[in-house]
């Protein structure tokens, strides 16, 4: 059956393998296409095409504005205004804030779902940025059939914390790759949040329209933060522990009823987020998976493996003897670990507590990143809890970061964020920031080669406080 529609995005333009995205409309009931043969057209040209060849291009300039017609009507009925709630009320709170953003944020990318735009979505690789993706990845899997085909959605997992020129420069090679009415758009979820991604976020002005879910501390200067789609949960009343991946769920169930809960509750795990649910078994394993696969995408998908998508994530999540194996696996390199850092500790006596010091370099095997400090020291912590009968308290300085966590039995009379305030107190200069919970918390240093000095005083302080 011949039918009708607007070309508004090609990819490959100007050659062989061109394919041409068609928007067509009948009045409330938008609906995309895709086309590969045939006789060429432009992007903008209205054209007249069957079983994906184009048979010929007409006039027709009222066609463009009965799309955007058909565009409003459908995000009328997709977007709703009650705000998703996850069942805690300072979350919720947070979340009924930022509602609006996300709505909004929300829009745009069905706008560009609807003009087949090409979207490139990075994110961070850890749990709570894979999770991100992943309940994006839900919403999207139900939102994109509604309109028609497949859209020009390039996933990305980000190695760095920040978006460096680099990643522009990258992003820019691929959305050049299109002749698209609708500006391409840049989907960022949970990194860079920080004064090095300045020079990427100049280079992409003007040419992409940004989405940006982050939930790290605004630094001064950051020049994100001024973006009309920057959402964080900082600007609403809220902190890091409000996840980005709880943060890219929110953003998805404003277009979505898809179910993003599992996703969310790994993301808290995943950052330690004070809301994180310890115990919900099921949580703690997907986290565990995410930060896993994500760390040695290597171990888990073979050699030369260097990205991911959300859809390959899945085909491991569903897949119940692979889960086990990898978990296995994980549990096995986070044990060798373990046993690494029992050995090179130095251990601190305190009055009824003992406090280790540890170097993470001395724990990390080869090239992969796996297992990441955070989840390291809270294994081990766990280990000394299981062989000594005091209390522990980690200290671990890998890079500019040094990560303190203490049992929870010493958190009666011990405040991390005690402890944090006067490292802050006697290194002001040298700290770039810190922050977390009574029980767990880090620093982040200016300058790498002082961590270990700052490690040892932390040990002090600690030694004092108890
Ligand atoms: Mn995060």
């Amino acid at each position: 059956m011949m039918l009708r529609g607007l070309v508004s995005c090609v990819k490959n333009p100007d050659s062989a393998r061109a394919s041409y995205f068609i928007v067509s409309c009948n009045g409330a009931a938008l609906h995309t296409s895709v086309a590969e043969g045939g006789i060429s057209a432009g992007t903008g040209d209205v054209v007249e095409f069957d079983g994906g060849r184009i048979e010929s291009v007409e006039e027709d300039p009222g066609y463009a504005k009965a799309v955007e017609k058909d565009l409003a009507a459908f995000c009328k009925g997709l977007f709703g205004s009650k705000a998703h709630k996850y069942g805690n009320a300072d979350i919720d709170a947070v979340t009924s804030r930022l509602w609006v953003a996300a709505m909004n944020a929300g829009k745009l990318l069905a706008r560009k779902i609807a003009y087949c735009a090409p979207i490139i979505v990075r994110f961070h690789n850890d749990a709570d940025g894979s999770g991100g993706a992943l309940a994006l990845n839900c919403a999207l899997r139900e939102l994109v059939p509604r309109i028609g085909e497949a859209g020009n959605i390039v996933w990305m997992m980000q190695k760095g914390v920040s978006y460096s020129a680099y990643d522009a420069a990258n992003d820019m090679l691929i959305a050049n790759g299109y002749s698209s009415m609708e500006k391409p758009l840049l989907i960022i979820i949970d990194f860079g949040t920080t004064t090095q991604s300045n020079a990427g976020i100049r280079a992409v002005d003007g040419k992409f329209d940004v989405i940006w879910l982050d939930h790290h501390p605004i630094v001064d200067g950051f020049e994100g933060a001024v973006l009309g789609n920057y959402i964080n949960p900082w600007n609403y009343g809220g902190n890091s522990n409000y996840t980005a991946g709880l943060l890219a769920s929110v953003f998805a169930k404003t277009f979505s009823d898809a179910d993003t809960g599992l996703f969310e509750r790994a993301s808290l795990i995943g950052d330690y987020s004070e809301y994180a649910p310890m115990d919900d078994a099921k949580a703690q394993q997907a986290s565990m998976l995410l930060d896993f696969i994500t760390s040695d995408l290597q171990a888990a998908f073979g050699p030369s493996k260097q990205n991911v998508t959300p859809q390959e994530i899945m085909s491991v999540l569903s897949d119940r003897k692979r889960r086990k194996e990898l978990l296995d696996y994980a549990n096995i390199r986070l044990e060798e670990a373990v046993e690494r850092g029992m050995d090179a500790a130095r251990m601190y006596e305190a009055p009824g507590a003992f406090v280790y010091l540890l170097d993470f370099d001395v724990v990390k095997s080869g090239e992969t990143r796996y297992p990441l400090p955070g989840r390291f020291a809270s294994k081990l912590l766990a280990r000394i809890n299981g062989t000594d009968m005091r209390r522990a308290i980690v200290v671990l300085y890998v890079g500019a970061y040094i990560m303190m966590r203490a049992d929870k039995e010493l958190c009666t009379d011990l405040n991390i964020l005690d402890v944090i305030a006067e490292v802050k107190r006697r290194y002001g200069n040298d700290v770039e920031n810190g922050g977390g919970h009574r029980c767990a918390g880090a620093v982040k240093l200016a300058d790498k080669s002082r961590s270990r000095e700052v490690a040892i005083a932390i040990v002090r302080i600690i030694k004092n406080a108890i």
